[in-house]
């Protein structure tokens, strides 16, 4: 062979599987040697490699919340969304059905849908026209000659799953048990009918943090008091019933709303499960009846079939991605996905009774103020940390066990979780 053709190029997959086997050891170890109730090691919120962990461990194995079903309420609506790598499609079927596909075309991998949400009568790739039904089926691919099945190019489904009007994807091939998380926080939804509700607002923010430092902001309440004082005009810095810095006056509401919830046959118990992984409780508010700037709430209409609009809020986070607020008159719900080691989309959406008219029953703007200018908050309050955790002298700090036990619940699960799937069966270096 003539010596200018005899270019080699070394294969990139020795080295990258090196990469990969050093970053996974390196982790383990920071995980089995870490000290407990601190923060996390530097590489946990900024190594491209330990974020590619994440991706595969936690992201690519778990239950993720990708938006809402009264998002998509005709057949052939649809919302798009990406779990790291992996782009989405949640549609709906003729027959009312979600589904989710995966939106890479079965001819040659084009995306099919790039808007962020639509409704089409089918699924058409942009590239040949292959056209899917929104059950996934190939229903015509052109010009593929007399011999093509086309029962054999059917999209790829993700699994799917919907609960008290919430859509919860996940893209691995064996998803976990789903079923003991729909029967212990649907009781705790359904009064709030969300299934039939509408979106009257959204909002998105991209976050130049770690996924995990936007959770960990989430999860305590530790700083409400020195940055948001429009939350705090309504809620509680405390969010355990029984903290013992709560004062009189909101201990005995607490205790007067659960006797109230208890007679209306509202759940409202605090119940953590699956290791932290999910939890559900009904707080009432500090002050008020909805989280807006004066405590009334937003919308005339109220939630479904409800009549009282003091209902607190019914607190659902489920980890990795999601926390929120279901109130009377409004349901808030955020979504948070990464986008890279330091970057992270938080989208939020307020929900209100679908047949709430715009400008009549609620003013977007009041709607809304309360929770963007948090989000806003937060936003920054994430950005700052991931910047000090950057610096080459950052070293894990102390969380404080009576104030950010939120905080020890998530990166308890998390290190749990990351631990347990990197100890399991190893990739091996061919
Ligand atoms: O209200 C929330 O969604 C969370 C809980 C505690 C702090 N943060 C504002
Ligand atoms: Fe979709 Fe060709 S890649 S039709
Ligand atoms: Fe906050």
């Amino acid at each position: 062979m003539c010596r200018r053709h005899r270019i080699h190029f070394p294969s990139r997959e020795p080295r990258y599987m090196e990469q990969h086997l050093d970053s996974h050891a390196e982790a383990l170890h920071l995980l089995r040697t870490r000290e407990k109730n601190f923060s996390l090691p530097q590489p946990f919120y900024k190594d491209p490699a330990f974020y590619q962990l994440d991706l595969e461990h936690i992201w690519y194995k778990n239950w993720i919340f990708a938006g809402v079903s009264c998002d998509i309420p005709k057949p052939g609506d649809y919302f798009t969304l990406a779990i790291g790598e992996y782009p989405l499609i949640v549609s709906r079927a003729k027959d009312g059905s979600i589904h989710a596909f995966h939106n890479t075309c079965r001819h040659r991998g084009s995306r099919i849908c790039s808007k962020h949400r639509g409704n089409a009568p089918k699924l058409v790739c942009p590239y040949h026209q292959w056209t899917y039904e929104h059950d996934g089926k190939l229903l015509f691919a052109g010009q593929m000659g007399p011999d093509f099945d086309v029962s054999k190019y059917a999209l790829k489904q993700a699994h799917c799953r919907t609960v008290g009007g919430y859509v919860f994807v996940c893209v691995a091939d064996e998803a976990p048990d789903f079923e003991a998380f729909r029967a212990t926080v649907e009781p705790y939804m359904l009064p709030h009918e969300l299934e039939g509700a509408k979106v009257a607002h959204t909002s998105t923010l991209i976050e130049k943090a770690n996924w995990k430092l936007v959770i960990e902001n989430n999860r305590e309440c530790y700083h409400c008091a020195g940055s948001h004082p429009e939350l705090l005009r309504t809620i509680s810095e405390f969010d355990a019933t029984d903290d013992p810095r709560i004062n009189p006056v909101f201990r005995q509401r607490i205790i007067d709303k659960a006797a109230q919830w208890d007679a209306q046959g509202l759940p409202n118990k605090a119940v953590y499960a699956d290791n932290h992984r999910y939890r559900v409780v009904r707080l009432p508010l500090a002050h008020g009846e909805s989280m807006t700037m004066d405590g009334k709430p937003a919308v005339k209409r109220l939630l479904g079939h409800l009549s009282d609009a003091d209902l607190g809020s019914v607190r659902l986070l489920s980890l990795p991605n999601s926390w929120n607020h279901l109130q009377g008159d409004h349901a808030l719900a955020f979504r948070v996905l990464p986008l890279g080691p330091e970057t992270t989309m938080v989208t939020t959406f307020w929900l209100v009774h679908k047949d709430a008219v715009e400008d009549v029953d609620y003013d977007v703007a009041n709607l809304a103020k309360v929770w963007e200018a948090t989000n806003d908050q937060d936003r920054i309050l994430a950005e700052e940390n991931q910047v000090g955790i950057d610096s080459p002298a950052y070293e894990p700090g102390p969380y404080g066990t009576d104030i950010e036990f939120g905080v020890l619940n998530f990166i308890g699960w998390y290190t749990d979780a990351l631990e347990s799937e990197l100890a399991g069966p190893q990739p091996s270096l061919k």
